[in-house]
């Protein structure tokens, strides 16, 4: 694989390669050669995309021994155990690039990389699972359907089973909300004030406004991302206000109202100050998120010692068995 930086020229040429590649939407392998900037984004974006799933099973996982009935229960033990899936396959698609597992995991333990802000929360009743599973699976889906058709083809491919996966968990917390919404007042009030509390926090996880995105204009000319955190959000507000009336809760935003001309719903500003509060680690829940991380982290150390012992132990093995072939 040619490497960047080898030859001024030679680099011209293969950049010349590249962008026709992206120009003719072809996937970009890891193999083929691409430039610096390309790979360092989609390290970056992909282990916070892991790093998310992983610390997104925390708000779920603090209701799996709490859940109301055995099926409530098998159905968020499974859906906790997806996330964890899909943070092992962004892992697997980001190694692809040259970078090891372990350096991403010390980044994000040492507070270099981020993951998405909607895990800074906390899940306060049993409603919450329900308003989890719609909106943040529901913010989650859209942003990722749209990474089905990445550049890069790892990355890709990892997203169209995701995706699969996703589309039970939104329709699982779409139906915890739904048994709620005909339950008792008590009931109905526990689903409204979930959503009262999730609802903007799921609109900031698509990122800042496209004006204040630092990578979109490059991340877009790549074809990394094929939509832009706006064009994102409002699909995601012009999808969900269905949903909400269906269950016959109120969005808790007093400007939220159709607009004919635009074939979209205008919604209230954005606290961003909030957003960047909690994306800079001053969140509700940011110290503990990462506490129990780094406990659990600390805890796994005998697991991944064990599982490196057993991988070279498997390798001195069949180089002993190789090296008695060529004797024989
Ligand atoms: N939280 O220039 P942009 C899930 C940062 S998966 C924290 O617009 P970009 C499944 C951004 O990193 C949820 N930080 O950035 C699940 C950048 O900072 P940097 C995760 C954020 O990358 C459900 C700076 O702001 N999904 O939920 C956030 O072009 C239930 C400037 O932003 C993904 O990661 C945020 N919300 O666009 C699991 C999808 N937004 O890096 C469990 C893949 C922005 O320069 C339970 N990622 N920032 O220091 C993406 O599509 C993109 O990275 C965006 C941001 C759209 C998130």
């Amino acid at each position: 694989m040619p490497v960047e930086g080898s030859n001024k020229t030679d680099n011209q040429d293969f950049m010349k390669i590249f962008d026709a590649r992206i120009e003719r939407d072809e996937k970009v392998e890891p193999k083929d050669w691409m430039p610096d900037a390309y790979r360092k984004t989609l390290i970056r974006q992909i282990s916070q995309h892991a790093h998310s799933e992983v610390i997104g099973m925390q708000p779920e996982g603090n209701w799996i021994l709490r859940a109301p009935s055995l099926r409530r229960k098998v159905a968020l033990l499974a859906k906790v155990q997806d996330e964890a899936g899909h943070g092992l396959y962004l892992y697997s698609a980001a190694e692809t690039l040259g970078i090891e597992r372990d350096e991403l995991y010390q980044q994000l333990l040492d507070g270099k990389a981020k993951y998405s802000s909607i895990f800074n929360y906390p899940t306060l009743t049993w409603a919450d699972m329900g308003a989890v599973g719609w909106l943040v699976d529901g913010a989650a889906i859209m942003n990722q359907v749209m990474l089905t058709r990445t550049s890069y083809g790892p990355y890709a491919r990892a997203m169209v089973r995701i995706c699969k996966e996703e589309s039970f968990h939104q329709r699982q917390g779409y139906e915890i909300l739904l048994h709620l919404v005909k339950g008792s007042e008590a009931q109905k009030d526990m689903a409204q004030d979930a959503l009262n509390r999730w609802w903007w926090p799921s609109l900031m996880m698509f990122g800042p406004t496209d004006s204040e995105s630092t990578h979109s204009e490059q991340s877009m000319a790549w074809k990394i991302k094929r939509k832009s955190n706006d064009e994102l959000r409002q699909a995601f507000v012009d999808a969900t206000v269905p949903q909400a009336e269906v269950l016959g809760l109120t969005i808790p935003d007093p400007d939220l109202k159709w607009n004919e001309e635009r074939g979209h719903y205008d919604f209230g500003p954005i606290d961003w100050d909030e957003f960047w509060q909690v994306v800079k680690g001053d969140g509700p829940c940011n110290r503990e998120r990462m506490a129990h991380y780094t406990k659990a982290y600390e805890e796994g150390a005998w697991v991944r010692e064990a599982a490196m012992a057993y991988a070279e132990k498997k390798q001195k093995r069949r180089e002993a068995a190789k090296s008695d072939l060529q004797v024989a």
